[in-house]
C-alpha cells in the first residue's frame, strides 16, 4: 500500500501542423491540462484532460477548475492494495467533465502500474504488445489515390475519410477512387459527422451500393433513424456523436450499429469507457477507440486502451496534427502499428509546462 505524495495540475499550448478548422472555429494550437500524481514510494502517473472546442460539453477553464479541485482531493489518498478496478470504480468521479475524468482515471492507472512494477495495459486487464490504427484521407481530394496508395505500401488494415462536406455526387465519386486504390485488403470507414438528412444518406448509400464499406459513422442529423438506414441500404453503421448523448444501455435499442467509436476524452474515465466496450460486444458492435486530438500523455493512453478493449484499427491519427509534443521522444503514429509501451516509456517534459497552482 502507498499513498499519493504530490498531485500537480499543469497546462500545456502545443502548436498545430496546420491550422485545425473545427465548424466556425479555428484552432492555431492546442491547449489542454495534465494532471501528475506521485507517491510516497517514487511512483508517477499522468494524466491528460483536453477539451475539445466544438465537441466537448465543458470548457478549458471548467476543466481547469475541477482539476484542481480533483487535485486537491487526492493528495495524501492511499492507493488500496487492491485491483485497478477498485482504484478506478473509488476514484472516478462521475459528476466530473469527461476530459477531468479521463485525466485522473488515466492518471492512476499510471501511478498504479509504476507502482506495482507493470505495464499499464496489463493492469487494466492485459492485451498485446502493438495496436493497428487507421489512416485518416485529408479534404485535399488532388491526392486521394496517392496518398491512398502511400497507406497501402505501408501497410494500414483501415482507412477513413470524411464525407458529408462536398455534394453526394461528388462524395460518392471520391469514396469510388478510393476504394479502387485501396483494393479489398484495406477497410474504408466513413464519417460524415451528422451532414445528411435520411434521404440525402439513402442517395449516398445508393451511390457506392457496390464499394465494400466497413462502416459509415453517423450518416444522419437524426440518429433515432439509424435502424431506418441500415434497413434501407444495408451499409453497416457506427455511432461516436450518439455516444455523447447517453450511457451505454442505448445500445440496447441499437440493433443494427456495426461499431462504436469511443473517444475516452469526449466520454469520460477508464471505467466508464471500459463499460461502453463491453456493452458494444454484447450488443455485437465491434468498440473502435479513437483520439480528440490529444498530446502524447492523452494518446499513450488511448493506444493501452484499445489494446485492452478492442481488436480493430484505432483511429488516433488527430496526434499526428501536433507540430510538438510534450513527450520525449514523440510517439510514432505513421506506421500501420503502434507499440503500445514505447509512449509510457517516453518522458514529459516540464519546459513544455506551465505549473498550476493548488486551490487555496
Ligand atoms: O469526427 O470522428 C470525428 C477527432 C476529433 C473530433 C471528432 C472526430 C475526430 C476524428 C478522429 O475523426 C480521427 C480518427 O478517427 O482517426
Ligand atoms: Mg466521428
Amino acid at each position: 500500500m502507498t499513498t499519493i505524495a504530490t498531485a500537480d495540475c499543469f497546462r500545456y499550448a502545443l502548436p498545430l501542423r496546420t491550422p485545425l478548422a473545427l465548424g466556425p472555429r479555428t484552432l492555431h494550437e492546442r491547449r489542454g491540462l495534465l494532471l501528475r500524481l506521485e507517491s510516497a514510494d517514487g511512483a508517477v502517473g499522468w494524466g491528460e484532460a483536453a477539451p475539445l472546442p466544438g465537441f466537448s460539453t465543458e470548457t478549458l477553464d471548467e476543466a481547469t477548475h475541477h482539476l484542481r479541485r480533483r487535485a486537491e482531493e487526492l493528495s495524501g489518498v492511499e492507493l488500496m492494495d487492491s485491483v485497478i478496478d477498485d482504484v478506478l470504480r473509488r476514484q472516478a468521479g462521475d459528476a466530473e467533465p469527461p476530459s477531468v475524468q479521463f485525466a485522473v482515471t488515466s492518471a492512476i492507472a499510471e501511478l498504479w502500474a509504476d507502482q506495482q512494477d507493470t505495464t499499464v495495459s496489463a493492469a487494466l486487464g492485459g492485451g498485446p504488445q502493438s495496436v493497428p490504427i487507421n489512416a485518416l484521407i485529408a479534404d485535399d481530394e488532388s491526392t486521394l489515390s496517392e496518398v491512398a496508395e502511400q497507406y497501402q505500401a505501408a501497410g494500414f488494415q483501415a482507412v477513413k475519410l470524411k464525407v458529408g462536406r462536398h455534394s453526394i455526387e461528388k462524395d460518392a465519386a471520391r469514396v469510388r477512387a478510393l476504394s479502387e486504390v485501396l483494393g479489398e485488403a484495406i477497410s474504408l470507414r466513413l464519417d460524415a459527422n451528422r451532414a445528411w438528412t435520411y434521404e440525402q444518406a439513402v442517395a449516398f448509400a445508393e451511390r457506392i451500393e457496390d464499394v465494400p464499406v466497413e462502416y459509415i459513422e453517423e450518416p444522419l442529423e437524426q440518429a433515432d433513424r439509424l435502424s431506418a438506414f441500415v434497413d434501407a441500404t444495408g451499409m453497416p453503421v457506427a455511432i461516436d456523436e450518439t455516444t455523447r448523448e447517453g450511457g451505454p444501455g442505448m445500445l440496447d435499442e441499437l440493433e443494427e450499429v456495426a461499431a462504436v467509436v469511443l473517444k475516452p476524452m469526449l466520454l469520460g474515465g477508464i471505467r466508464l469507457v471500459r463499460r461502453w466496450s463491453i456493452h458494444a460486444l454484447n450488443a455485437g458492435a465491434t468498440p473502435v477507440f479513437s483520439a480528440a486530438y490529444e498530446s502524447g500523455v492523452g494518446t499513450r493512453m488511448l493506444v493501452a486502451l484499445a489494446a485492452v478493449f478492442s481488436e480493430v484499427p484505432a483511429g488516433l491519427s488527430t496526434y499526428s496534427r501536433l507540430e510538438t509534443d510534450v513527450l520525449s521522444p514523440r510517439l510514432s503514429m505513421d506506421t500501420a502499428e503502434v507499440s503500445v509501451e514505447a509512449g509510457f516509456a517516453s518522458t514529459v517534459m516540464s519546459t513544455r509546462l506551465q505549473p498550476i497552482e493548488a486551490v487555496e
